[in-house]
């Protein structure tokens, strides 16, 4: 079914976290976990309490509007996301620069609270609306030789203040296996709490992959390429000791420089309680078994 989503958003007015907190109190009670006018999927992961809009939009990564926490909210503004449109290509049977809109009028949006954790030992708790991968995968028609996706961030420079600086080598490119890409866990998300998801989250359009380390979930798609061999990732080209391809929160394998044992929840204070870190992230029943048979130290 199609959803138009930024429409639909305005009519609704869903302003902010308490509405959006006192309409799934409402939903609950009446015993349902899908959401007015979204499909809902029941998950062990609903049921984890998330983060204040404002822990989510004011602690973030987006090295391209620079390298500090609060960087990317004073300045990703600058970014415009209207129009927007994604180039899909490689093997694939519909190869195009598809604009946003017409994506979106394609895709069902849900709603998912995921857990999302750093691969610095922090993590939060987010919302995220957005559509599965797969969905556009399936769109765009997937050729029998393809094994791999890679993504691309957009690059403007009149825009992007941090990329004068080559602390990475711009613009951001991550990728997945195809069956990472195609899990249904794998979303692309477009908001947060019901609101439109804001630049500095990586707007208008970010991948989020629940189970493996939050660079993984790259910002402000502007590509999606299949390929039959493994692509190039930002954070692996910039320091392959410490940052592998695939990513997956793994409590035993230690980053070089700190451990990945246990995790700080953002918002609980800087001396609140740490959390054992759990593997694929919590997420192991619905992933694991993409990687019967590989050693998680050797392919970290
Ligand atoms: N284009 C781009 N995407 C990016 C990054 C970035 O610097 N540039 N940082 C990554 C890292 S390290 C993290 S932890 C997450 C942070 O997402 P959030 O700010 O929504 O929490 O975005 C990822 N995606
Ligand atoms: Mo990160």
């Amino acid at each position: 079914m199609a959803f138009r989503w930024k429409g639909d958003l305005k009519d609704h007015h869903v302003t902010d976290e308490a509405l959006w907190l006192n309409r799934r109190q409402i939903i609950g009670g009446a015993g349902g976990l899908a959401l007015a006018g979204l499909a809902g999927r029941a998950r062990a992961a609903e049921e984890l309490e998330p983060n204040s809009w404002e822990e989510i939009t004011s602690y973030n990564n987006y090295y391209e509007f620079g390298t500090d926490k609060d960087d990317p909210k004073a300045y990703a503004d600058a970014l415009t996301t209207e129009p927007w449109s994604v180039t899909i290509d490689g093997m694939v049977d519909k190869p195009g620069q598809y604009a946003l809109e017409d994506i979106l009028s394609q895709m069902t949006i849900e709603e998912r609270i995921y857990r999302f954790r750093c691969v610095e030992a922090w993590s939060m708790v987010v919302p995220w609306n957005g559509f599965e991968l797969a969905d556009l995968l399936n769109m765009a028609g997937v050729q029998s030789g393809a094994k791999y996706v890679a993504f691309e961030t957009v690059l403007r420079p009149e825009e992007m203040r941090g990329v004068s600086y080559p602390v990475l080598d711009w613009p951001y490119v991550e990728g997945l296996r195809l069956d990472e890409a195609m899990n249904p866990l794998t979303l692309l998300a477009t908001g947060i709490y019901g609101k439109d998801i804001p630049n500095q989250n990586g707007a208008p359009l970010r991948l989020v992959v629940p189970w493996k380390y939050g660079f993984k979930s790259i910002k402000s798609i502007v590509r999606v390429t299949l390929t039959d061999s493994e692509p190039p990732t930002s954070w692996n080209k910039a320091n392959p000791r410490e940052y592998g391809f695939y990513s997956n929160v793994n409590p035993q394998v230690d980053h070089p420089r700190w451990s990945q044992a246990t995790e700080r929840p953002i918002g609980g204070g800087f001396f609140a309680k740490r959390k054992p870190t759990l593997m694929f992230n919590g997420y192991g029943e619905e992933v694991a078994s993409l990687y019967d048979g590989m050693d998680l130290s050797e392919y970290f």
